[in-house]
């Protein structure tokens, strides 16, 4: 049951699509502190209560023993001590004999305290008087999460090419530099079906622009890349550069769609352009306006983008640097000691901390003025909706892919999203790992990290720990940015290990593709800790390594260096799965406890659980090319399974469209029967016995 309490009243978010009657009385542990303007929420929970959910944060799945605050962020260097990230997910659950979700509407900031100050004390604090409150009961945390997502509205279901293998790289700098890129996939056979433009593709890095030196005959272009089976994806910024005679700044100054600042005209910040202004999102017609211009892609021929920036994040507000050069002025000539060494540092490096200037930036909600602290965590929701509204208007029979940086829930019906800049760090695949389960519920189903890692240095076994887990995420992209090791697949001494190990994601794609449609249209995890399917089992519900992607399968990732195995724990008998390529296959009975499993850099090993099906088919340069009228299919002998798979054409609207749906039986002799032309072998004799 889902009932819905009001503190005030907010700035509508839109992240609830179901209308709820609000209860007259607060819950206990709600209240108000009218003194220092915020809302607060206080329980104290059992010893060994957990807590999930926060989506985009550091840390365990269980979110016990540390402090949150949701303030969306750009923070590329985040750690274990990281407080804020990108996106603001105010949707968690306390699973303790008793289990309730807890869903915090508000577009302000919140600050968790989830059993840090006291350890069986949750705290949360909530900025201004105005919140709605969620409260979700349920017998299990999967009855709790779909009821959330119930109330929330399905997810974004991107096209089919993107859940192929996609590489980016900020510095893709020309046409040239792209061609090559996809000549050596290509040449290399490593399968590719997107390649994504940075900012480099844009005239000075102004929105809607193409820059006609590096980037001519754009459209041309873009119908040579098809012809390589090769999406572009370019990425959108949130902010306009400010410039007499570009278009999309003109028509934003003469409209007055952009957010205005408190000391007089339009709010300036320096972003990669030098100045912008930023679109006030928050209104419709702003939305409706800024979205239209996508179709200046469109109609180029593209079908993908990325919307980054969209926290907001800005290097510097105008006022404040103007302000600040004069007093960094009086230090030059002077013998600096060190406090005022620091003291001139400072004076720079405040300069990019982003929330001091937000009260100073306004917006125009419903006729009224609102500075941005107050609305902020909507912002990069409300430009992705902005182009999720739009696309749909002006390409209504077929899905684009669009993915954010910055999110807040409500934002997973119009796109999917990346966790933004991570590191090429062994604790960031695991990050990965862990966040994959939050995200999932909070409804971002088309999720995934920036292979390899966005900064710093990658390793080559790094790189293959990395896609060897990436092969699962729905968003399979491999990014970094400029100066960092090149880490293009083709980049390193085991080309070919990269290449077989990409045709495995490639023989998945009919079963993940499937599990995605569901889990969006049936408001269900795809990546799920394994706890949450035995709850009974103590161990099980301690374990954040593993994790069930879809109902099938379950997967037990390396994350450290030097490591060529580990111990995983089966709470049930399963099928362990060795696979080098798409072709190469080895399959094992295993019994429920605990195995040390060896695994080398050039394998992906992943097991089928008990009673549960995979199909698998051979392996395509693109995701268009599968021949998924040929399928293997591994069960259990002497077992009868089901299975649902998803088929379209890969773009069109309506998952939930009947005959898309087939019906897979395999009967205990190994016969298969389907509703269907798909021709099945299979692979349930292959299996040995695990010695
Ligand atoms: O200030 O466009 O997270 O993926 O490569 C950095 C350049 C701006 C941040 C994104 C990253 C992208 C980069 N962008």
């Amino acid at each position: 049951m889902v009932l819905k309490y009001r503190i005030g009243k907010i700035i509508q978010t839109d992240a609830v699509v179901k209308e709820i009657p609000c209860e007259k009385k607060l819950p206990e542990g709600f209240g108000a502190d009218e003194k220092k303007n915020i809302c607060i929420f206080q329980k104290r929970i059992g010893e060994y209560d957990k807590i999930y959910g926060l989506g985009e944060n550091v840390r365990g799945i269980n979110k016990r023993g540390w402090k949150y605050k949701s303030e969306c962020l750009d923070n590329p260097n985040h750690r274990e001590d990281t407080v804020s990230m990108y996106c603001a997910h105010n949707f968690f659950i306390i699973d303790g004999n008793v289990k309730s979700g807890y869903f915090l509407d508000t577009p302000g900031v919140v600050s968790y305290d989830m059993c840090y100050e006291k350890s069986d004390e949750i705290r949360v604090e909530i900025e201004g008087l105005n919140v709605d409150i969620y409260i979700i009961d349920g017998d299990s945390l999967t009855e709790i999460i779909k009821q959330f997502r119930e109330i929330i509205g399905k997810s974004y279901i991107p096209p089919k090419w993107a859940l192929g293998y996609q590489q980016s790289r900020w510095g893709y700098a020309s046409k040239n530099d792209v061609r090559e890129v996809v000549r050596q996939y290509r040449e290399g056979g490593i399968p590719l079906d997107g390649l994504y433009l940075d900012i480099d593709y844009m005239e000075r890095y102004k929105d809607f622009t193409i820059n006609e030196e590096s980037f001519s005959n754009f459209p041309e272009f873009v119908e040579e890349m098809k012809k390589e089976k090769v999406h572009l994806v370019p990425i959108i910024d949130a902010g306009v550069k400010v410039e007499e005679g570009y278009a999309l700044y003109e028509e934003g100054v003469e409209k007055d769609y952009f957010c205005k600042d408190s000391e007089g005209g339009y709010f300036t910040a320096g972003v990669w352009p030098g100045y912008v202004h930023f679109p006030d999102f928050l209104r419709e017609e702003v939305r409706e306006w800024f979205g239209s211009k996508y179709q200046f892609l469109l109609d180029m021929g593209i079908d993908g983008f990325w919307n980054d920036m969209n926290e907001p994040a800005f290097f510097y507000r105008k006022q404040r640097l103007d302000a600040a050069l004069p007093k960094v002025q009086q230090y030059i000539e002077k013998n600096l000691d060190g406090a005022e060494f620091f003291e001139m540092l400072g004076e720079l490096n405040q300069l990019t901390v982003n929330h001091t200037d937000y009260p100073y930036m306004l917006h125009c909600v419903e006729g009224k003025v609102v500075s941005h602290d107050k609305v902020h965590n909507i912002y990069g929701y409300m430009m992705t909706r902005a182009a999720g509204e739009m696309l749909e208007k002006l390409r209504p029979d077929k899905r684009i892919l669009l993915f954010s940086r910055s999110s807040y829930i409500g934002m997973h019906r119009y796109g999917g999203m990346w966790q933004g800049d991570n590191l090429s760090w062994w604790s960031h695949l695991l990050m990965n790992i862990k966040m994959m389960p939050s995200l999932n519920m909070c409804g971002f189903l088309y999720a995934g990290a920036d292979l390899g890692g966005f900064g710093a240095d990658v390793t080559e076994d790094l790189m293959l720990r990395w896609i060897a887990f990436g092969i699962f995420t729905p968003l399979m992209r491999n990014h970094a940015t400029q100066g960092t090791r090149l880490q293009e697949l083709y980049q390193f001494s085991k080309k070919d290990v990269f290449r077989k190990l990409i045709t495995i994601r490639y023989s998945l794609i009919p079963y993940l593709y499937s599990e995605l449609v569901k889990c969006a249209e049936n408001c269900e995890m795809m990546f799920q800790p394994i706890g949450f399917q035995f709850d009974e089992d103590k161990r099980a519900a301690e374990i954040e390594d593993q994790l069930f992607v879809g109902e099938s399968i379950m997967i037990a990732p390396v994350y450290q260096q030097n490591m060529y195995g580990r111990y995983v724990y089966l709470p049930e008998d399963m099928i362990m799965i060795r696979m080098k390529s798409s072709e190469e296959i080895r399959t094992y009975r295993m019994e429920k406890g605990d195995h040390y499993i060896e695994i080398p850099l050039d394998e992906v090993v992943f097991f089928l659980r008990k009673g549960k099906l995979i199909p698998f088919v051979r392996s395509a340069d693109t995701v268009e090319e599968l021949d998924e009228t040929n399928m293997k299919l591994l069960g259990w002998e002497n077992e009868a399974a089901e299975y649902e798979l998803y088929q379209d054409d890969g773009f069109t609207m309506h998952c939930d469209t009947e005959g898309r749906w087939i019906t897979i039986c395999r009967n205990p002799d190994g016969s298969i029967i389907s509703d269907s032309d798909i021709c099945f072998q299979d692979m349930t004799k292959e299996v040995m016995d695990y010695e």
